[in-house]
């Protein structure tokens, strides 16, 4: 079978062989009982890497994220969430089915949420209002294309929920990326926020799950939610030492993956047609394909048919997301040729 390269997204990644053998070669225990020593390691050494006091391994980033909102949020409040975010548009409004709270969505700029914006938005005291339960920020921001919030933005939304005692919670399903683009350690990230959750399946490259991160009676609350929710995975030691590994052995790489990125979006950028619509901070491209007179469907099959996946974000728009399967020569050799291609099938370029 010839396999097709894929950049819908970085969540496609196969696991290495290191990583296979990690698995194979893993001691397990039962996770309920809190005796998998892989899974307790992962949770150790993520815990550490965040500066959290304790972290715990989830199936997935919904899973953190909806765990985020039950432990801090009552049902009858509201979070203040970005407008684009993916707990707002990708998770089946899961904060309201679960936790019972609403959203509050403040368009941001590149992701960021203006400060003053989250101020107004934060509830007075009134008989009429939710309370707010909690502001939630995400970081790499995915619609606004991999954009990496700035810490100082970070820091004074933190400061401004700290006065008025509502809790922050940060959706870093990419946090590496940021962090790695920044140049700073995820810890800088982690320590403007209460709680952070961050995915191993994605620029990291494991098979599954994401750790949850905070204090120890915030993990403690969120270790009851997951096995509520269903989320007590028993030998989950399988999974966690890939997840190990990937912790180890794939962070400092994810710069070659924004490279790759920047490579390809000046590629095209500069076909007739195309726009990029992003700043390429990491691994996301954001194509305005909608002056190129083919579809989304148009671009999707017929990139296909050329051997390449891409996804859609919207109406005119795809997404191109660079990761650990993806080379350099997958991008000058085949991605960029099949594109020019296509175009000019089209009587583009
Ligand atoms: N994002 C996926 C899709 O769901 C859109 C992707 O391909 O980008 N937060 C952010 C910022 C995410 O981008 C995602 C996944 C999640 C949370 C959820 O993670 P999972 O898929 O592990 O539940």
């Amino acid at each position: 079978m010839i396999s097709l390269i894929d950049l819908r997204s970085d969540t496609v990644t196969k696991p290495t062989d290191v990583m296979r053998r990690a698995a194979f070669e893993a001691e397990v225990g039962d996770d309920v009982y809190g005796e998998d020593p892989n899974v307790n390691a992962l949770e150790q050494e993520a815990a550490h890497m965040l500066g959290k006091e304790d972290a715990l391994f989830v199936t997935s980033g919904t899973q953190g994220n909806q765990i985020a909102a039950l432990v801090h949020c009552q049902p009858g409040q509201e979070v203040i969430l970005e407008a684009d975010s993916h707990i707002f548009l990708y998770e089946g409004a899961g904060i309201s089915a679960l936790a019972g709270v609403q959203p509050r969505t403040i368009k941001g700029e590149r992701g960021a949420m203006n400060p003053s914006d989250v101020e107004a938005a934060i509830r007075g005291d009134d008989i009429h209002f939710p309370e707010t339960g909690m502001i939630a920020i995400e970081n790499t921001h995915n619609k606004a294309g991999g954009a990496v919030v700035p810490l100082s933005n970070m820091w004074t939304i933190h400061q401004l929920a700290k006065a008025y005692d509502i809790k922050v919670h940060l959706d870093g399903a990419r946090l590496f990326n940021a962090a790695v683009a920044a140049g700073e350690p995820v810890s800088a990230f982690a320590g403007y926020t209460d709680t952070v959750q961050f995915c191993l399946s994605k620029g990291l490259g494991a098979p599954a799950g994401s750790i949850i991160a905070g204090s120890a009676d915030f993990i403690k609350q969120a270790r009851k939610w997951r096995k509520r929710l269903g989320g007590g995975m028993r030998q989950a030691g399988i999974l966690a030492a890939p997840a190990r590994v990937a912790l180890r052995d794939h962070v400092t790489r994810l710069a070659d993956d924004h490279r790759l990125a920047r490579q390809l979006a000046t590629g095209l950028d500069q076909m007739t047609g195309l726009s990029v619509t992003n700043q390429v901070d990491t691994n996301i491209i954001m194509v305005d394909v909608s002056e190129s007179g083919l579809s989304n469907e148009d671009w999707i099959n017929g990139l296909k048919e050329r051997g390449i996946q891409v996804g859609a974000m919207g109406p005119g728009v795809l997404r191109f997301v660079t990761h650990l399967d993806i080379h350099e020569d997958d991008i000058e050799l085949t991605v960029v040729p099949a594109i020019r291609q296509l175009l000019s099938a089209n009587g583009g370029l």
